[in-house]
């Protein structure tokens, strides 16, 4: 019997969930094929023209981030864009690549719904072929509010009303939560159809495998050094068994690995990103993120306080990130607390 349809897994959550409505449901398709044309625009690689960066050869562009960006950054941003803009389903969209929120035009009905993505994560490594992917977060348009602007996407990440990522890896990926657990569709190229290839993805508790970038040891909050120093002791320390390390330096591929197997990421507050909250962003990045490995039963923390519940003061804020396996989470996040609040 063939894995069911991306579609008829959404049916079939609208008749089970009231939260699955019919324009929630045409939104996560709208997305899903902005994917699919993302996935093949990647798969070009060189033959695509696609490769490098944006802009010229003496002015390369720069986003709101201060980040160089990619050709595939601006294109797979106006993908996304134009596929979710006369749907009727959004009332704006918020975008890593973007200063400010992008109005749906007036050409176009507008919907109940704001949806902010990453729209390619990880793209430093899309030029030597390692796997990159697209965040998304959908969350409500406040009631009576015709043009949402930035105050209105600042909503704590609880209040999303579903949240994914696509992984243009080996396979194309697509991970989606509504809030009723975690699954997983493989892309069918053939038909180009993404198929249900694993319901209800559970992340085990524990685990021996860690994912940080060691080369920011130097620049880490004490606990943190602890924290890891611990893990690097391995059996002859007090956790008494050996860690094994990954660090992929792309997001989406690095949580994917975590909720197929195991594992903790963590970006944490360091001396050359203190000044900005973090490395990673919180609207776009962590809180779906951590909305997908909470309904797959692990745990999301800032390294003090669970991610989900922050409340959002600007539209590009950053935050420290701890997530995957629950007790490893919690492990790691009460060497923080224990640190804050000694004794
Ligand atoms: P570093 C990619 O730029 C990203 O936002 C995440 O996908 C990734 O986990 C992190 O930054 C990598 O950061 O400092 O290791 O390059």
């Amino acid at each position: 019997m063939q894995p069911i349809s991306l579609t008829q897994h959404l049916i079939e959550e609208q008749r089970r969930h009231d939260s699955v409505n019919a324009d929630l449901r045409l939104l996560i398709e709208v997305v899903a094929r902005a994917c699919k044309r993302i996935s093949i625009a990647i798969g070009k690689g060189a033959l695509g023209g696609v490769l490098g960066e944006a802009g010229t050869a003496d002015s390369i562009s720069v986003n709101v981030q201060g980040e160089a960006q990619k050709k595939l950054d601006v294109l797979s941003n106006e993908i996304l864009l134009e596929a979710n803009a006369w749907g009727g389903h959004l009332a704006a969209c918020a975008s890593e690549e973007m200063a400010d929120p992008y109005p749906i035009p007036d050409a176009y009905p507008k919907g109940n719904y704001l949806l902010l993505f990453d729209p390619l994560d990880g793209s430093s490594n899309i030029d030597v072929n390692i796997s990159v992917g697209t965040i998304f977060s959908v969350l409500r348009c406040p009631e009576g509010v015709a043009q949402p602007s930035e105050k209105d996407f600042l909503q704590p990440g609880t209040r999303q009303v579903a949240a994914g990522y696509c992984v243009y890896g080996p396979n194309t990926l697509l991970v989606l939560t509504t809030g009723h657990g975690v699954n997983v569709f493989t892309l069918d190229r053939e038909i180009g159809s993404f198929r249900l290839t694993r319901a209800n993805a559970a992340i085990p508790d524990e685990t021996s495998e860690f994912a940080v970038n060691m080369s920011n040891q130097r620049f880490w909050e004490a606990p943190m050094q602890r924290y890891v120093a611990d893990l690097l002791a391995g059996k002859t320390g007090p956790r008494g068994r050996d860690f094994n390390m990954r660090w992929v330096a792309s997001m989406v591929a690095d949580v994917h690995r975590i909720l197929t197997r195991g594992g903790i990421f963590i970006y944490p507050l360091d001396e050359k990103v203190k000044a900005k909250g973090g490395k990673l962003r919180l609207m776009y990045e962590a809180n779906p993120m951590s909305f997908i490995v909470e309904q797959a039963g692990g745990a999301a923390t800032t390294g003090r306080s669970r991610i989900l519940d922050v409340q959002p003061t600007q539209l590009h804020q950053r935050v420290p990130v701890f997530l995957g396996s629950k007790h490893e989470v919690e492990m790691a996040t009460n060497y923080h607390l224990d640190a804050d609040h000694p004794g």
